[in-house]
This record gives C-alpha cells, structure tokens and sequence, in this order.
C-alpha cells in the first residue's frame, strides 16, 4: 500500500502512528513501553503502541469492575440488543478490518474478511442468547416446594487472545461475556495490538451511542507484568486464554490456586487420516486448505496426515503438485493464497522443527525453505516418515505437515491420539463403519472431530476447544456461554410446614 493510502486506511479505524494501548471508557494515557506492529509481509512498521503499566491496570479493573454492577442489572434482552449493534458495525465495517487483520497478521484477506464474519455470527449468536440464557426446573421431594436453577453474571472477565485470530477469538468470548452481563478486559497479543485498538474503538462507538460505559475494556501490556496482574487477580473470577500449553500451564496453575475459573484454548496437533475410498478430490482440498491456509498458523491447522497404503503415493505426489502450484506473497492481493508467517522467529521455529525432524530421519518432500524476499515468507512444506516422528508430536505454528503411511484405520487412530494435543481432528472415508468408529468412544480423543471436512474452519455454532493438552476450555456456540456464568440453585417453600430433605427430622420437644 502507498504510504498516503496506508495513513488514511488506518486513521479510518481510528488508528494513529503512536496509539494508546489501554480504554475504559475512556482511553488511558498510557506509559509503558511501546510495542511496534510490523507488517510480515514488509517487515516495515505499521504503528506503535504504548503498553499499560501495572497502574494503569489497575484502573482498568476499577473501572470494569464498577460497569460490572450496572451492567449485570440490566436485562439480558437489552444487553443483547447493543450487541446487536455491535455486530451491524462489524458488518458495516468488515472490509476494512479484514483487511487490517490481514496487514497486520499476514493471513490472506478472505481469510481475514471470514474471521471479521465470525466477528459478525458469534454476535449474532449472543443476540438470539440473550432470551435464551435458561436455567432447568427441578421436582422437589418436599411438598409445596419449588426448586429451579438460574444462571446471574459472573464479574469482570480476562480475555486473553494469541495473534493468529486478533479478532474473532476475543468475539467469542467477548459478545457471550457482554449478553450474559459480564464487563471484561482484554489483553491481545503484541503482534497484533492494532486490530484490538480498531475493535474497542468500534465499541466505544457502540457504548457511547448506548450511554454505556466500561464493559469492553482494552489493556495492551507485557504478559509478565499485565498478564501475571491479570491471573492472579481475584477480581476477574474467569480468565479465558488462548496460546501455547507452556502459557496455558502458568494460566491454570495461578488461576486455580486463587479458585478462579480459566477456559484454555491451547495448541492443537491436529491430524487427517485418510482411507483408501475416500473421495482424493475432496480431500485434496481439506488437506491443502488445513495445512497452508493462514501459512499453518491456526490452532485447527493440519499438521499430520496419515494415509492408508493404498492411496499414500498416490495423494503424496498430487498434494506435491498442490503445494508446489500454490502462490505466496503479499496476502493483500487476491491472487494469493498463502502469505508470510507472523515473524522471524516463527521462521527459526520452522527451521528448527525440519531440521530435527531430517535427523529422525524423514524426508523433505517438497518446500523446506525461507523465501529469499521482503517479509517472513516460508515454502509450505511437505514432510514424510516411516514412523510419527517425536517432532510431529509438538505443535510448530508453521506449514509444515508430517505425512504417514498407515495399514487401517485402527493403527491410523491409535497414531492419531498419541500426541499430548487434542483439539481437531478429521477423517477422509466413504465407509460408514470407518467413520463411525473414528467418531465413536474408542475414536478420535479431540474436541473436534469432522468427516469428511478438514481440521480447520470450525462453524461458531459448536463449541470450540480440545482435551488433554489443548486445555479441556470451550467457547463460542452451544453451551459454551454457562462457563461465563454462575449457577445458582433455588428452592422455595410456598407451604406452611418445614419438611427437611431425605427425610430428617430436626423437631423441638
Ligand atoms: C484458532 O486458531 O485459535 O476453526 C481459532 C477455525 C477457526 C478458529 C481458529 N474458526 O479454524
């Protein structure tokens, strides 16, 4: 982009060269250190903004914590109804954060514009929740007793969000939070301050209109100083987190050890097995969408492929054709399909994970390299194995994908399930019985599990999440919403006696 257009594109969103980094209500003058977004594909820097100290903080959860107590009085309906809202402005607006997110991240713009529209369906969601938050009726063993749960808001909520969805991650946490009457500070990555600061501008916008203030709140600051405040403050009875197990295990511990409520959306390690019949067109297309979509930076991206023998050279060699035939390059321009990684560290990551994975022994068998131009830009890379390399069994944010042959669909699930990780996982069949198994109790251990549909771009409508080292947290749609809640148990006695349950008697004389 020009450097006129570029100016204008980012002051639309209220973006300027150096930016405040924290808002509650209002935009705090913040002093910390400044953290720089750098475009990946440029390596230039797009704009600065200056972190939030620990004091700063603090006023940020003053001032959430105050909203909290009008906020959870008013009804549901009407919070929903600001959401609403929300979600228009994202609509309206869903050209230029698209493309934001895709400056400021490197995913390719459709890519960026889909998560502005998981934005835009997850608030459609919340809208519809928000007459929808029902508590059960219970049947009372005591005469002229009436017993039913409901579901209050929880308090201040900490949102922490990882880079490779600046925006649609901190939506689904954020739209549920705000229509079940929870306020909520959000801490984004420093890779991607600028979508955050573009977002709370446009709920700023929203509250104000709605004379509302202090229910999405924004804190950019250092994981060590504002992320520790953030974990081990008994104000923020939830903390939802998404980034690697290492970060979800110091999540965990501290918030446990005060009684806090976390939801971890760690790493994934997610696999395809794929069947002698399945249809390799179809799977073609998964496969490539999973593993070099958004550069292999989704937690859902597929990293292993196991495939039957039969068809293991076969799909090998057309999924080479594949990779080789895709264009990489400045993720602005819809001719690509693959843009740059976040930064260079993520290019030594890479690097690093083919290096070990040429010492177990694999074959490279095509990419392997950086791109020698501007930006962090990487091959897509294909690697394969007699056996699950002990590399292929640690998430690398990055396009590579570990290829295996398998016997049958048992071995292949057996492998599948060996890695610590479990979020998403997908099988390729047109036999019933495969598929079934794969989905059964003894099948897939992930918190995602398709057929015949990659591991990646999941629907906001189910709840999203993983087991074991994925962290067990759930988000976005189904039920997702009751862990942003409290539960409260009621039982009333509308009779004239005082009958005790399981028969105790407790009487005077
Ligand atoms: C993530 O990578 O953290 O299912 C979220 C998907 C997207 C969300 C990914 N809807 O790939």
């Amino acid at each position: 982009m020009e450097v006129d257009v570029k100016k204008a594109f980012l002051s639309n969103l209220g973006i300027e060269e150096s930016n405040r980094g924290a808002c509650a209500g209002t935009w705090i003058d913040t002093q910390g250190e400044p953290v720089v977004s750098v475009d990946p594909t440029s390596e230039q820097a797009i704009a600065s903004v200056r972190r939030a100290t620990l004091e700063e903080y603090e006023t940020v959860v003053q001032k959430a914590d105050a909203a909290f107590r009008t906020w959870r009085m008013m009804p549901a309906p009407k919070r929903g109804e600001i959401v609403r809202q929300l979600g228009n402005r994202f609509r309206e607006q869903k050209g230029d954060l698209g493309k934001l997110i895709s400056l400021e991240m490197g995913k390719i713009r459709s890519e960026g514009d889909g998560e502005v529209q998981e934005m835009i369906d997850i608030a459609d969601f919340a809208v519809g929740l928000s007459r929808q938050l029902y508590g059960l009726t219970m049947q009372s063993e005591r005469p002229s007793h009436r017993m039913y749960e409901q579901w209050h808001p929880l308090g201040t909520i900490g949102i922490i969000t990882a880079f490779n969805f600046p925006g649609a991650v901190w939506a689904w946490n954020a739209m549920i939070a705000a229509v079940c009457g929870d306020t909520m500070i959000w801490k984004p990555s420093h890779q991607t301050p600028l979508t955050a600061i573009a977002i709370q501008h446009i709920c700023n916008e929203v509250m104000r209109e709605n004379g509302v203030e202090g229910v999405f709140n924004l804190c950019v600051g250092d994981g060590r100083h504002v992320g520790e405040a953030m974990l081990a403050d008994r104000r923020l009875p939830l903390v939802s987190a998404t980034g690697s197990c290492r970060m979800g295990r110091r999540v965990a511990e501290v918030v446990a050890k005060r009684f806090g409520r976390s939801i971890l959306e760690l790493g994934g390690n997610n696999g395809i097995i794929v069947l002698d019949d399945a249809d390799l067109e179809l799977t073609l297309r998964a496969v490539l969408f999973g593993a070099v979509g958004t550069a292999g930076q989704r937690c859902t991206s597929t990293r292993r492929l196991f495939l039957q023998r039969g068809i293991a050279d076969r799909f090998v060699e057309r999924l080479v054709g594949a990779y080789r035939s895709v264009r990489i390059g400045d993720p602005l321009d819809p001719e690509t399909l693959m843009g740059p990684l976040v930064n260079a560290g993520a290019i030594d990551e890479m690097m690093a994970a083919l290096e070990r994975a040429r010492e177990e022994g694999a074959e490279i068998v095509c990419g392997g390299h950086r791109i020698d131009r501007p930006g962090y830009f990487v091959e897509p890379t294909i690697v394969r194995s007699d056996k699950h390399l002990e590399v292929a069994r640690e998430e690398t944010f990055a396009p590579i994908l570990y290829v295996m042959s398998v016997d049958s669909v048992d071995e292949a699930i057996e492998l599948h399930n060996s890695v610590d990780q479990g979020l998403s996982s997908a099988i390729f069949t047109n036999n019933m019985i495969a598929a079934e198994k794969f989905l059964s109790a003894r099948g897939s251990d992930c918190g995602i599990a398709n057929v015949n549909i990659g591991t990646s771009g999941a629907e906001i409508g189910g709840a999203f999440g993983g087991e074991k080292d994925t962290g067990g947290g759930r988000e976005a749609g189904s039920d997702s919403w009751k862990l942003y809640m409290r539960r409260q148990t009621n039982t009333i006695n509308w009779g004239q006696e005082m009958p005790l349950a399981q028969g105790v008697q407790f009487d005077l004389s």
